[in-house]
């Protein structure tokens, strides 16, 4: 064997199956031997950060990782904004980079780059250049091994030209599966005390403690001891609809933050940060739990949520709680003019069972948390890391590691047009997605964070920077000419048959919805005013007001 076919079949065994590629010279040995390797799916995307965002989908789905073959530094930056959102989403993934042959790296070639440096950003854990063929193997199952750990990451394996031609690979056995560790008994023990205090608390639920088990169990102590449950504000993966515990997400907006923070008096973190704000603001504050708040860590990134819940609902006797579940409840048909609302009410109105959906419809999507809540249940899939482009890649990635169930990502125009590429996976792997592009013609978030930083007056050419509105983007042509079946309308009745259509027959489809931007015009303007006073305003006063913007 030579060192690519070793390393193929050491993938292979620690259950590594999919490789989304985007290869040069450098990996033709990797790619050869992926024949050599029946059980290795090979899926090419025609834009690295299509390869990174489907790993980071598909590992989200699987819950164990893909691999992505990318080429040398150039290709590895190119995939880098996706990395950085498995990175924040803590999804494990197995990079593999080819780069020159050690031979070849003293002649400065034209590819020649430092790949580690590249790395390194979204790899912090594992980056490694396997110096030889016989030591490969061992490099790949450490890099599964750090990748799949708690909390999962981006390990980087990078791998030169003649390491993977080279004769005398050996493949390595399955790295074994580690078993995270539970909350420790004290700790348990003093967070069941604030639990019990009496006064107003909160879990905050992150990474893998938004799954049903984990979902259940805390809504047990939420059902025993008054406890809130909170979401954060981007998870990579959130089970929801019908007969699931309803978790209350954190606003993206930092004021709406606060409203939801400011009576909780201690805060309790289960493989969750304590919230910060997205961005800073002259003269507001980063980090929102409230001075007045105490925050604890029942459960840390790197241990086992659902077991440390358990023990808390063990120490708190709230194991015969009923949990609060999720009545079901669908929206109306919606009719007329079609607006971003209509949409979501649309796609709540419609939602299969089942159904893995996925949110990076920036200011589209302000109604789509509430039009799906009593829906059946689903997942839902977000932004991890604010690094757009993300969605369209991560739909390729969820219906591979789920070819039953129905995708449906729903993204900014803006924002499908950075791994637009993704589209064309779609339609060869004859994937069932059906991605509904929100054409508003603008960056539209991006006008309100103009109105909310407070910059000056803004002019026609700072105006220019965040309009999409010349030429006008066809989305539908778009994907056409990418082999995916398309339909394009601005009317609440077409966008209704059109979804009916795409659900029906197997995808993919696009749905592009014309619709106007949902903050726009005195909305816009009034916005920045009414957050700046949320928090001045009585407690339940600003509770309606946040529920009415963002629900
Ligand atoms: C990689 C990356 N580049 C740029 C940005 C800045 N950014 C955030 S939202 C946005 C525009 C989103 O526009 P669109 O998808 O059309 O959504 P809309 O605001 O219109 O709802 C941009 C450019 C980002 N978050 N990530
Ligand atoms: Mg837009």
């Amino acid at each position: 064997m030579n060192g690519a076919q070793a390393l193929m079949k050491t993938l292979v065994d620690a259950g590594i199956e999919v490789c989304f590629t985007n290869p040069g010279t450098s990996e033709m040995h990797f790619v050869a031997a992926l024949d050599s390797e029946p059980k290795m799916r090979a899926v090419l995307a025609l834009f690295e950060g299509v390869a990174t965002g489907a790993a980071d989908g598909y590992a989200r789905m699987a819950d164990k990782p893909a691999a992505t073959l990318l080429h040398l530094g150039c290709g590895l930056g190119n995939g880098l904004a996706n990395l950085h959102n498995a990175r924040k989403g803590k999804v494990p993934v197995v990079n593999i980079v080819g780069d020159h042959a050690t031979t070849h790296t003293q002649y400065d070639a034209q590819l020649q780059s430092d790949i580690e440096t590249v790395a390194r950003n979204v790899s912090p854990g594992f980056v490694r250049t396997s110096q030889s063929t016989a030591a490969l193997c061992q490099d790949a199952t450490d890099a599964i091994t750090a990748a799949r750990g708690l909390p999962g990451q981006v390990a980087t394996l990078i791998l030169p030209a003649d390491v993977s031609w080279g004769e005398g690979g050996v493949p390595c056995p399955p790295p074994p599966a580690t078993t995270p560790p539970a909350a420790d008994d004290a700790t348990v023990e003093r967070i069941a005390q604030v639990v019990r205090s009496g006064k107003k608390t909160a879990l905050l639920l992150g990474g893998q403690a938004l799954r049903e088990p984990s979902l259940l169990a805390a809504a047990r102590i939420a059902a025993h001891c008054g406890a809130q449950l909170l979401a954060e504000v981007f998870p990579n993966r959130l089970e929801r609809g019908a007969g699931l515990p309803a978790v209350e997400r954190i606003a993206y907006l930092a004021e709406m933050a606060g409203v939801q923070l400011a009576p909780i008096e201690h805060l309790i973190l289960v493989d969750a940060k304590a919230p910060v704000s997205f961005f800073a603001y002259p003269g507001k504050k980063s980090y929102l739990v409230p001075d007045t708040c105490a925050v604890h860590e029942l459960s840390t990134p790197a241990q086992d949520a659902r077991a440390s819940l358990d023990k808390l609902v063990q120490a708190l006797g709230a194991a015969q709680a009923q949990p609060a579940l999720q009545a079901p409840h669908r929206p109306d048909r919606p009719r007329g003019a079609l607006t971003a609302p209509k949409v979501c009410k649309a796609v709540g109105h419609l939602l299969p069972e089942n159904a893995i959906l996925i949110d990076e419809a920036i200011t589209s999507g302000l109604m789509l948390n509430v039009m799906t809540a009593g829906g059946p249940r689903h997942d839902l899939i977000t932004l991890t890391g604010g690094a757009i482009g993300q969605g369209l890649p991560g739909a390729v990635g969820a219906a591979i590691a789920c070819p039953q169930r129905p995708v449906i990502a729903l993204i900014g125009d803006g924002t499908a047009m950075y791994t637009i590429q993704a589209l064309w996976t779609m339609a060869r792997e004859g994937l069932n997605v059906t991605a509904i592009i929100f054409n508003n013609a603008s960056y539209s978030v991006l006008n309100v964070e103009l109105e909310r930083v407070g910059a000056e007056e803004p002019g026609p050419k700072a105006k220019s920077q965040l309009d999409l509105k010349g030429p006008v983007l066809n989305f539908a042509q778009l994907a056409q000419g990418m082999g995916v079946h398309a339909v394009r309308t601005d009317a609440a009745e077409g966008f209704c048959k059109a979804l009916e259509y795409a659900l029906a027959h197997p995808g993919p489809h696009l749905i592009e919805a014309v619709v106007p931007e949902s903050l726009s015009g005195a909305k816009r303007k009034v916005l920045p005013w009414l957050l700046r006073s949320l928090p001045s305003l009585p407690q339940p006063v600003a509770r309606v007001l946040k529920r009415k913007i963002a629900p």
